[in-house]
């Protein structure tokens, strides 16, 4: 079997994504996510121009070969807009091997670990009292872990906070919008969200946060530390985590498990916080981590270091990674949970796909290959439109971590 073309199609139904489709020579064909939000175009430009050209007339069955390949044959390695190129290819190789197996890719990855993939969703709103309603309107439709997020007083914008409570999108601006931030607020008001939250719900529902890199070591380890009475499952992004070496501090600080990793792109940006066990879970995604092939070697090197996997899965990563995230989490001896953003009714209509949620769980699609495709047609009626993540700045004008 030959690879005979392959078409990267940019669309934007309600939210942009750029999605790889390999076509071979016996009508099988594979799909892969390629989406890197609020930098879509560079990853189109970097599979059309200096990737489809390469793939014309190799195996599809040679998947390792075609990613090393890639990686080495680049030069230049690492990087999000090279890995999430290379994620691209892997992915719609794996769904090709799956469809010629006539197997689910779950069941090439050495078969189910699992009955489901559990997944948790996003309770957001204004005040405390109104996300009280949202946790509890999760935990009626299944959920076993909720990630709890609140607009701060005295703050306009926080992250994490929509007004369409289903789909949080924010990358919502044709220019970066910008928002104040303040640690003394943040770090004064959120343990207070959670003596409700835990006070109301008890002790089995999974709670979770995200500070999305905000904050230093110490001032990350005063907050793990107040928010230990609440038995959070994890505390994500805490600090920016360029320094792995910074979380040696933070860890002697608190015993709230740390999850971090979904802006990772390769084995090399954890090394150091997984052999050291400096984090709990490792948040990198299919798309932007080199695909199913190099996420499965960094959840590989994470098990045995007791850190589990906890993937990104926000509306930027389309349905195309999501179901292959599902058959890589069904698999793996070391699943931790999977983060579920609904898409929108526009966004699930353009690429069609076999899981499905039910009772807190999500289960990846009993189809041959990845179970997902995308409509190309349909696709070309939702053009591109530029929309760039928002910019965080300090009460004084500093340019801060959003
Ligand atoms: O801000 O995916 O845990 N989820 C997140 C996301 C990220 C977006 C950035 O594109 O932190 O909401
Ligand atoms: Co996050």
């Amino acid at each position: 079997m030959r690879i005979t073309d392959a078409r990267v199609i940019v669309t934007c139904p309600g939210r942009n994504f750029v999605t790889l489709k390999i076509f071979t020579d016996e009508g099988v064909t594979g799909v892969g996510d390629a989406t890197l939000n609020g930098r879509e175009l560079t990853v189109a430009s970097y599979l059309t121009d200096h990737v489809v050209p390469l793939l014309i007339g190799r195996d599809p069955a040679r998947i390792e070969d075609t990613w090393q390949y890639l990686y080495r044959g680049a030069y230049w390695r690492r990087g999000p807009v090279t890995m999430s190129a290379i994620a691209a290819v892997d992915t719609a190789l794996w769904d090709i091997k799956g469809k010629v197996a006539g197997l689910p890719v779950y069941q090439l990855l050495g078969g189910r670990s699992r009955e489901g993939v559990t997944v948790y969703g996003h309770a957001n709103a204004e005040t405390v009292d109104e996300v009280l309603e949202e946790v509890a309107r999760y935990r009626d439709l299944g959920y076993k872990a909720v990630r709890v997020q609140t607009a701060v007083p005295g703050l306009d914008a926080t992250y994490g906070v929509s007004k369409d409570k289903m789909f949080y999108e924010p990358a919502d601006a044709a220019l970066p919008s910008e928002s104040a931030w303040s640690t003394e607020r943040y770090l004064d008001f959120v343990p207070s969200v959670f003596a409700r939250v835990r006070e109301e719900f008890g002790p089995d529902l999974k709670l979770l946060h995200d500070v999305h890199h905000r904050l230093t070591p110490i001032e990350a380890g005063r907050l793990g530390h107040a928010l230990e009475p609440y038995a959070l499952t994890w505390m994500e992004d805490p600090v920016p985590a360029e320094l792995q070496e910074g979380f040696r501090l933070l860890r002697t600080h608190t015993r709230t498990p740390i999850a971090v990793g979904e802006v990772f792109n390769s084995i090399w940006d954890c090394h150091t916080l997984i052999t050291e066990q400096l984090i709990d879970y490792i948040r990198a995604t299919v798309v932007h981590a080199g695909g199913i092939t190099h996420l499965r070697r960094i959840f590989d090197l994470a098990a045995l270091y007791h850190v589990r996997s906890g993937s990104h899965g926000a509306t930027d990563l389309s349905p195309v990674c999501m179901s292959a995230a599902l058959h890589l989490d069904v698999s793996i001896p070391n699943f931790g949970l999977q983060e579920y953003m609904r898409h929108t009714p526009e966004t699930d209509e353009v690429f069609p796909h076999g899981y499905w949620f039910e009772d807190g769980y999500l289960h990846p699609s009993e189809e041959p290959g990845l179970g997902v495709d995308i409509d190309e047609e349909l696709a070309a009626r939702y053009p591109y439109q530029p929309a760039y993540l928002p910019v965080s700045r300090l009460m004084d004008g500093t340019v801060h971590n959003w």
